[in-house]
Formats: C-alpha cells, sequence, structure tokens
C-alpha cells in the first residue's frame, strides 16, 4: 500500500480515488410529498393496504426491476425481415428483459388494478402511484402499458361489446401468460396532429361483417404488442371514402393469427430514435388486415379521444416521475460529492439549484395527482359535474406543461452530476433523452394547447368557469392561513388577470385566442398547481417544508398569458412580424 500511494500513477494502479456512485433508495418511503398526500387523502384502510404492497413494489424496483429497465435500454429490439431461407418473417426480435416486464407488469396489475376497482374511486389514483414508482425503471415499458390501458379504456366506454370481450380481459389480467398489449396506430405520413387530413388508411367492408384494412402507419410503438386500435376510412359501395374527420372510423385488430403470422401487416422498419430505443416503433404496411370496426361510422376520433385521456395521464406520469428520480439520484449524489473542501450538499448555491426543481417536481406531482383523483371519480360514477368538466380541461394542460418542465428539469439533473451526468454507463443521459418525446408523441405542446381551447369552446366556456370557481375557492381558504396568506394573495391576483384577459379575449375576433393558446395553458396550469399546492400547505398535517414550496411557486410570473398580451404579442400585427423575424434572410 506504501508503494502505491508513493507512485500513485503506474501500469499497477490508477490512483486511490474512486467516486461513490449515486445509490437508488426505496422511492416510495423516501417521497415525503407522496406520504403526505396519500395520508392526507386515502381513508385509513385503503392507505395501509396500498401503502403496504407500494413499499413492497419500490423494494422490488430496487432489487430487481431497475436493472431490468437498463438491460431493455443497452439490448434495443430489432427486426428480423426474412428467415434465413428467404420467407418473410418480419419478427421484432426483443431482450428477455423487454419480456420479463410484461410479465410483471400483469402480475403486480399495473393495468388491472384500475379497472377491478378494488378500491372503488381510489383505485386509478393507487394504480398511478404504482405506475409513478415503476415508470423510470421501468425500460419505458410504460410506454405499452399506456396504450394497452389506453385501449381497454376505450372498450370499457363502448360498454364492453360481446366481439370485445376476450380482449377486454386479455388486457386487464394479472395472469402474465393471458396479459395482452396493445398499440395505437393513428399517425401516418401525411399527419400525425392532423389525423383527419392526414389518415390515407381505407376499409373495405367484408361480407362476414369484418373490414380489411390498406394503408401505411408512420409510427406504430410497441409494435410487438398484441393488438392495436387504429383509424381509417370507410369505402361505400362506389368506392368512395368521406374526407376529414366525419370520415374516419375505429377499428380493433389483433396483430397476429392464431398461427402467429402476421395479420396482413408487412413491417417496413424500425424507426431510428433519439431517445425511447427500448420501444420497437415500425412504419407498417397495412395490406388487408382483418379489423371489426368498433365505433359508428365517421365517430373514429371521438371514439378513441378515451384513448388519449389515458395515454396523456401516462405521459405526466413519466414526466413527473422522471423529475422525482433525477432530484433523488441527485440529492443522494450531493452527500457522497466532496468538493472545494466540503460536500456539494453544503454548497447552498447547488442546493438552491436543485430546491427550485423539488418545487417544479412537487408542483407537476400534485396536478398529477389531481387528475388522476379525478378520473377514479369519473370511474365509479362519483364526478360531480364540476369534476368531470375540470378532467377534461386539465389533462391537455398537464400533459403539456409536465413534459415540458420534465425536460429543464431533467437536464438540469444531469448538471447536479457535473460530468458524470453526460456519461452513457452511468444511465443518466437516457433519462434526458426518453424524455425529449414527452413533448412531441400523444400531441405536441401547441396541439395540446389548441386542445385547451377546443374544450372551451365545447363546453361553452364551463370548463373555465368550473375552474375559476375551485381555484377561488381554494385560494380564499389558503388565505386564511397567515403563512400562506402572502401567496394566495399573489396567486389570486394571477387568477384575476386570468379572468380579466379570457373576458377581453372572447370579445376579439380573428386568431387572436389561437396565438395566445400556449401562454393561456401555461398560466391555467401555473396558477392551479400553485392552488394545489397551496391547499396542501394549508392542511393541517402539512409540514415546514409544504408551506415553503407553496411560497416559492407562487415567486413566478403565474399569469404569462397577461404578460404577452401587454406586450401586444397577441395583436394582428405581430403574426407578419413573427413571420418576418422567423424567415429573416430566408429565401422562402
Ligand atoms: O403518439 C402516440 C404515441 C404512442 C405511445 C404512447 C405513449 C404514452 C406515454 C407513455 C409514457 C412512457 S399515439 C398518437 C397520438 N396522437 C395524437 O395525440 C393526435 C394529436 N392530435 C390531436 O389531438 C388533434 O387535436 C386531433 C387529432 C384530436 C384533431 O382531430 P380533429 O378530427 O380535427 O378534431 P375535431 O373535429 O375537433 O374533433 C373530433 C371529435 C369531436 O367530438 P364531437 O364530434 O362529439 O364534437 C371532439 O370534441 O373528437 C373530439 N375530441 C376530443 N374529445 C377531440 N379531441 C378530444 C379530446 N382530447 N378529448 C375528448
Ligand atoms: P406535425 O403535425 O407535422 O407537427 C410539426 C410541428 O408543427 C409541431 O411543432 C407542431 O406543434 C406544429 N403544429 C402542427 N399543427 C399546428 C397548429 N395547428 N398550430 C400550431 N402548431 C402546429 N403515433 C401513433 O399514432 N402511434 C404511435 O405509436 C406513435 N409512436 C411514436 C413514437 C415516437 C418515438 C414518436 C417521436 C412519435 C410517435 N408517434 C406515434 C407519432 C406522434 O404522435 C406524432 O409524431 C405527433 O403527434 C406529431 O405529429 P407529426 O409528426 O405529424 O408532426
Amino acid at each position: 500500500i506504501l508503494d502505491e500511494l508513493k507512485m500513485p500513477f503506474s501500469r499497477a494502479a490508477i490512483g486511490n480515488f474512486f467516486q461513490q456512485m449515486p445509490s437508488l433508495g426505496n422511492q416510495f418511503l423516501e417521497d415525503a410529498l407522496l406520504q403526505s398526500y396519500l395520508k392526507r387523502h386515502l381513508p385509513p384502510q385503503v392507505l395501509s393496504e396500498m401503502s403496504q404492497d407500494c413499499k413492497r413494489f419500490a423494494q422490488r424496483l430496487v432489487e430487481e426491476i431497475d436493472s431490468l429497465g437498463r438491460d431493455c435500454e443497452l439490448n434495443p429490439p430489432r427486426l428480423q425481415q426474412y428467415d434465413a431461407w428467404g420467407r418473410r418473417v418480419d419478427q421484432i426480435i426483443t431482450c428477455s428483459a423487454w419480456k420479463k416486464m410484461k410479465e410483471l407488469s400483469a402480475e403486480e396489475g399495473l393495468v388491472a388494478e384500475a379497472y377491478e376497482r378494488r378500491y372503488s374511486s381510489w383505485s386509478r389514483l393507487i394504480q398511478v402511484v404504482k405506475l409513478y414508482l415503476y415508470s423510470p425503471s421501468a425500460g419505458l415499458f410504460t410506454c405499452p402499458l399506456a396504450m394497452t390501458d389506453g385501449a381497454a379504456k376505450v372498450i370499457e366506454s363502448l360498454g364492453v361489446p360481446e366481439p370485445l370481450q376476450d380482449a377486454y380481459k386479455h388486457l386487464t389480467s394479472r395472469n402474465p401468460s393471458n396479459f395482452w398489449t396493445s398499440g395505437q396506430w393513428m399517425t401516418e405520413r401525411r399527419g400525425g396532429s392532423d389525423v383527419a387530413g392526414g389518415t390515407e388508411t381505407i376499409a373495405h367492408r367484408q361480407d362476414d361483417g369484418t373490414y380489411r384494412l390498406r394503408g401505411y402507419k408512420w409510427f406504430t410503438s410497441a409494435t410487438d404488442s398484441n393488438m392495436s386500435l387504429t383509424l381509417g376510412r370507410v369505402v361505400d359501395n362506389h368506392g368512395n371514402t368521406v374526407l376529414g374527420t366525419k370520415g374516419l372510423s375505429l377499428f380493433y385488430l389483433e396483430v397476429r393469427d392464431a398461427e402467429g403470422n402476421l395479420n396482413g401487416i408487412e413491417v417496413q422498419r424500425l424507426k431510428e430514435k433519439l431517445g425511447t430505443r427500448q420501444v420497437p416503433t415500425a412504419e407498417l404496411l397495412l395490406d388487408g388486415v382483418k379489423a371489426l370496426k368498433i365505433s359508428p361510422e365517421g365517430r373514429g376520433v371521438a371514439s378513441i379521444s378515451s384513448m388519449l385521456t389515458i395515454t396523456r395521464i401516462y405521459n405526466t406520469i413519466f414526466a413527473v416521475a422522471g423529475m422525482r428520480r433525477i432530484i433523488n439520484l441527485a440529492r443522494d449524489y450531493a452527500a457522497k460529492r466532496f468538493v472545494f473542501g466540503k460536500l456539494i450538499k453544503d454548497h447552498p448555491l447547488h442546493i438552491q439549484t436543485m430546491a427550485r426543481m423539488e418545487v417544479e417536481a412537487r408542483g407537476a406531482f400534485l396536478i398529477m395527482m389531481e387528475i388522476s383523483r379525478l378520473l377514479g371519480l369519473e370511474e365509479t360514477n362519483m364526478a360531480t359535474e364540476q369534476d368531470q368538466l375540470l378532467l377534461r380541461l386539465l389533462i391537455p394542460v398537464t400533459k403539456l406543461y409536465t413534459g415540458k418542465q420534465a425536460l429543464s428539469v431533467i437536464s438540469e439533473g444531469l448538471e447536479c452530476f457535473g460530468g458524470q451526468g453526460y456519461m452513457e454507463d452511468t444511465g443518466l443521459p437516457v433519462m434526458l433523452r426518453d424524455t425529449q418525446v414527452l413533448t412531441i408523441w400523444e400531441g405536441t405542446t401547441n396541439i395540446l394547447s389548441l386542445d385547451v381551447l377546443r374544450s372551451v369552446i365545447k363546453s361553452k366556456g364551463e370548463v373555465l368557469s368550473a375552474l375559476f370557481s375551485v381555484t377561488q375557492e381554494k385560494l380564499d381558504a389558503a388565505s386564511c392561513v397567515p403563512s400562506l396568506s402572502q401567496a394566495a394573495k399573489h396567486t389570486l391576483r394571477a387568477l384575476n388577470k386570468l379572468m380579466a384577459f379570457t373576458q377581453q379575449a372572447g370579445q376579439r375576433g380573428g386568431n387572436y385566442m389561437e396565438l395566445a393558446a400556449r401562454d393561456f395553458a401555461y398560466s391555467l396550469a401555473k396558477i392551479y398547481i400553485g392552488t394545489l399546492l397551496l391547499d396542501h400547505a394549508a392542511w393541517k398535517g402539512a409540514s415546514a417544508t409544504d408551506i415553503y414550496c407553496a411560497q416559492r411557486w407562487s415567486d413566478q410570473d403565474l399569469c404569462p398569458v397577461d404578460t404577452a398580451m401587454e406586450s401586444g404579442c397577441y395583436d394582428p400585427e405581430s403574426v407578419s412580424l413573427d413571420r418576418q423575424l422567423v424567415y429573416d434572410n430566408s429565401p422562402l
């Protein structure tokens, strides 16, 4: 040893210091806000049962599942198009860890829990908690689970008709050998946002009442799934189809037949993606796929919208759980890394940086729980009209906001590890890569901002009235708590500005509201999250950190739409000025 110390850099020794790596603890027990949220809301018996299960599951994550998730990243799927004898086989080959994820998802009831409703209206929220724990360790298996859950939801909303009963049982099974996953094939080459303008797939009715689909699906994730829901246009007796959304119907199909042969599908290629490499995402030629029409003709988009609700919630879960995971790893690391004479956890500027991440993650967590709670009420017929309106409005708001914030928090999180945060073999960079997709799939930020407007217009403003009245009520209550009154008043001022903006904008014509859509959605998110934080902090069981967190949230500009309106961002002339700015010096 003495020799080594004298000559630390020789062929036999590469130096004495090795940084201790961050380690993963029990993510259920370490999550202070999760614990206090559950304590506050769940009935004691339900809390006790689900806590035991989640504690066990979180330990299983540390001991078994987290490394399987890493294996999924290191052994991505590949496509074998031909067998040795030249036959077209189109096999998507996945690793054993990916297959194990499917088994354990069934065992743990990750989809089933929401449909068994053992815990009445809390079932959905309890399922979401388990998915939240699972998500960052799942090697992206929550992607197929999202679509599986979404497909079950569509089938349930159709009343589980006889031809879909088997599929429903498979999707909601706890038995690994019966459990099915589903795809969601909506996007074609012409459009993933503009599905109505982009769908070229046609459906010919057969004598037995089934349909044959022909088309090209441009993005199909988890293409190793057993079934899928997809959109197509029914061809009438004269060979015509109806254009636009009114021509789209929803179809159910099984990917393979009983012998394992593909059902009129050719896998053209697997996509080469920035992230989500664990998941096979393919381009598919549909060449006479046998399918069942499961929506009334022309009601395809409306019928698949309940799937969108579910997958957008899973998107949120992935975003919020990713923020939590990087923060928890970074705080562990900060207690192990020693620089400038002390641990980085003792450098106040580093801790301030992490505290800002923490505020973002806690806010996102509460809005995720809020939509899960509301969905649980709706699914057990316990939701009031106000709850239903809130849910419709908050789904796109939450998806778009948490997806964007996760990118910023996870990027900051990598920086917390310095250069190691950039090193592939730490398993950290994959978190950022995978997060980038959250703002694109299941509706981009702009498309979801426009969906917020759709929900406002369709409800004739009632979704906003519901949100404004719940927010007002909670803020009034919080302003009576001395430590929260300033933050509550600040949030109330933002709410009043937003209400005033809404009234004014309603009187403006043209594309005023379209231009304001993104800032409007952000204002809704910031104000409502601030309100949820205050509401939680006002609870008698709240901690000092709950109070501090609510105060910190309210420090920001909570109503960006008002700030941008004041500076004329949505005035008619800004459209051409923006265009000139973007295309400055461009030949276009
Ligand atoms: O991207 C994908 C990834 C799969 C992987 C899953 C991962 C999940 C996360 C996992 C984490 C690890 S799958 C593809 C996703 N594609 C989209 O999200 C499409 C984005 N585009 C839109 O959302 C557009 O807004 C469209 C397609 C919905 C617009 O279509 P239309 O046809 O132009 O829309 P309309 O005409 O406004 O609406 C048609 C009907 C209306 O109902 P009715 O006729 O009764 O008035 C709308 O109210 O559909 C209804 N509708 C909705 N209802 C439209 N959107 C909604 C909604 N969000 N909720 C309820
Ligand atoms: P476009 O619609 O061309 O959008 C381009 C840009 O224009 C975006 O910034 C968008 O916000 C903006 N834009 C579009 N319209 C408007 C508007 N009206 N106002 C303002 N801005 C607008 N799809 C499936 O169906 N199934 C899958 O399994 C699936 N898996 C995917 C997996 C991955 C990894 C990825 C990246 C995508 C996947 N998709 C899937 C496709 C995804 O849903 C679409 O890519 C997405 O919805 C965007 O559609 P687009 O690519 O056509 O973009």
